[in-house]
């Protein structure tokens, strides 16, 4: 009589698998939209603890991934159906991979019987999701689900973590797999999975060469708030009396508030302040940072011979690429910091970090000047202003390209370390900040999360603000209006004697729309309207938005270093 039941459970259709994989790597929830191809999947998401999170756009379910692995340190899951689904959901790859941020994206697919067939959908996604993820493959048949799904959440956490994809084909939803093949290491699930320890020796030279250094320096990028390394290099930033400056993706790296700290450098949202520390140093230590093109504003800052430098790095490709380095430590950035304490012992080095404090008194005289005018339209430094006062220290603040990037980063000040900033540097597509806020919000749901975006990226996102409203998701969306493509003008300006170019378009009361969306919404054009707008949304409790009409960039004081005369 029961001999059926017993089959049954030896087995799983290879849709209930994955679920179960999922489970077994400790994933939580799934962003997505759903497909054709989708439908066994859906069944069994159906009647799994997962949580599926419906999105309006694959892109945004990527970007809702992302936002969620970013602030949890897990793996974010985003999934999609075939075809469009997966043209759809590669931006969120691409960006997710570049910065380092494990997301595991699963399309499904046309059934491996009807390939080749002229059948609707039909793409190559192993080629298509190759360049965008450290790991990709393309599932042909059920009973490999379990050891590729290991593989991907092995790919994604350790070493340089970065984005996975699956295909997974209709058919192969259907067939059997054995579920005794269903186990894994819920560790892999984390990030970083694996940490890996420096070479004892480097250590010892890295330690001779800050021993000696005048003006050491610390440049962080995302790999420390990634590794959780801030108590290790706050410690070490004591010892040797130094500045820490970072990256925009390394902001939460050390508390801004504390003399250590320099605040962002680079190209978007340095100013010629936090230029002049780095111009100072003696002995850099590149933390998790791959001294890119903003970071250093096109490899002058610091100078190809400036520095002496330390390059700490858990890709061996980064440290040695684009600065010559002295000593190159391939390693966790945590065990690396922390190492590099030891070895220092109790050293305490007399440094001065009074030029450090003069010069952040500079940058900020100079930004409350601005932030304090009642100009209208409304200074973006107002903004930033208001909107910083207004935050509780642990928000959540997810920024977009144009506006948001360069001013949030320079001038809202990063109170307590970890988290609490982010933006999409890897890639800087427009439309990120909504659904990355969406994402952070489920990740960490007892801290307010506000997303703020230029007029330009709420035109790729809006379709979302339906989902903030269907899921009461207490988030606030802050639109920067200027109805143009502010950035690209003031690069037109900058470079291109005013010859403006296709880049205006027309205002918008993002505020009505939102309101058709279901939002309570405010539109703000006085200055003094900015306070008490800022302070209801954000104190709602339920899906806002404020839309504040603001001085175009191009006519801005924008901290972004190649528009500055
Ligand atoms: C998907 C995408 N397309 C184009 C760009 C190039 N780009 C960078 S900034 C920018 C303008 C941003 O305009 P808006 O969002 O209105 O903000 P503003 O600069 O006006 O503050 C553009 C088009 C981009 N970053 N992403």
């Amino acid at each position: 009589m029961n001999k059926p039941v017993e089959t049954r459970a030896a087995t799983l259709s290879g849709a209930q698998a994955v679920v179960e994989m999922l489970r077994a790597h400790g994933v939580e929830m799934v962003f997505g939209l759903c497909g054709d191809t989708s439908l066994p999947l859906y069944d069994a998401l159906r009647g799994s603890s997962l949580r599926h999170i419906l999105t309006r756009d694959e892109r945004h379910a990527a970007y809702m991934a992302d936002g969620y692995a970013r602030v949890t340190g897990r793996v974010g899951v985003c999934e999609g159906p075939s075809g469009g689904g997966a043209t759809y959901i590669l931006p969120g790859l691409a960006e997710a991979n570049e910065s380092s941020i494990p997301v595991l994206a699963i399309n499904t697919d046309i059934s491996v019987s009807s390939r080749g067939r002229y059948t609707l959908t039909e793409l190559d996604q192993r080629s298509l999701m190759a360049p965008v993820t450290k790991w990709n493959a393309v599932l042909d048949r059920a009973a490999d689900i379990p050891r590729v799904f290991r593989q991907a959440f092995d790919a994604m956490t350790s070493g340089r973590p970065g984005a996975a994809h699956i295909a997974l084909p209709f058919d192969v939803q259907n067939a059997p797999v054995d579920a005794a093949d269903i186990w894994a290491d819920p560790s892999l699930g984390m990030y970083p999975s694996r940490r890996v320890a420096p070479d004892p020796e480097m250590i010892e030279l890295a330690a001779r060469l800050l021993r000696s250094a005048r003006k050491p320096l610390f440049i962080c990028g995302g790999g420390v708030v990634i590794s959780r390394a801030e108590a290790e290099l706050t410690e070490l930033a004591e010892k040797l009396a130094a500045p820490v400056a970072t990256t925009i993706s390394g902001k939460g790296s050390i508390d801004e508030r504390c003399a250590h700290s320099v605040g962002v450098v680079g190209s978007n949202g340095g100013t010629p302040e936090t230029r002049a520390v780095v111009d100072d140093a003696d002995v850099i230590v590149f933390v998790g940072c791959r001294a890119g093109s903003v970071t250093t504003e096109r490899w002058r800052h610091p100078a190809p011979d400036q520095a002496r430098i330390i390059h700490i790095d858990i890709d061996p490709a980064v440290p040695g690429r684009n600065y010559k380095v002295d000593v190159p430590l391939v390693a966790d950035a945590k065990l690396a910091l922390g190492a590099l304490s030891e070895a220092l012992g109790h050293l305490h080095r007399d440094g001065d970090l009074s030029v450090v404090d003069d010069r952040k008194r500079a940058k900020f005289e100079r930004f409350e000047a601005l932030a304090r005018s009642n100009d209208t339209p409304i200074r973006p430094e107002r903004v930033v202003a208001e909107l910083s006062r207004a935050l509780d220290a642990d928000a959540m603040l997810v920024a977009d390209p144009g506006t948001p990037c360069p001013y949030f980063s320079a001038y809202h000040v990063v109170r307590g370390t970890g988290r609490r900033y982010f933006s999409n540097r890897a890639h800087g597509a427009l439309g990120y900040a909504l659904a990355g806020a969406v994402g952070a919000h489920f990740g960490r749901a007892n801290v307010k999360t506000v997303a703020v975006m230029g007029d330009g990226s709420f035109g790729m996102c809006a379709g979302e603000l339906e989902t903030l409203v269907r899921l009461k998701l207490p988030i606030t969306a802050v639109v920067i209006s200027n109805a143009t493509y502010g950035w690209i003008k003031a690069g037109q300006r900058a470079g291109y004697g005013q010859r403006y170019f296709s880049v205006d378009f027309s205002a918008t009361d993002h505020a009505a729309v939102a309101r058709a969306y279901g939002l309570t919404s405010w539109r703000v054009t006085e200055p003094k309207e900015l306070a008490p707008a800022l302070k209801a949304a954000l104190a709602a409790g339920e899906p806002t938005l404020v839309d504040i009409v603001c001085q175009p960039l191009h006519e801005a004081k924008a901290p972004v270093s190649e528009w500055v005369a």
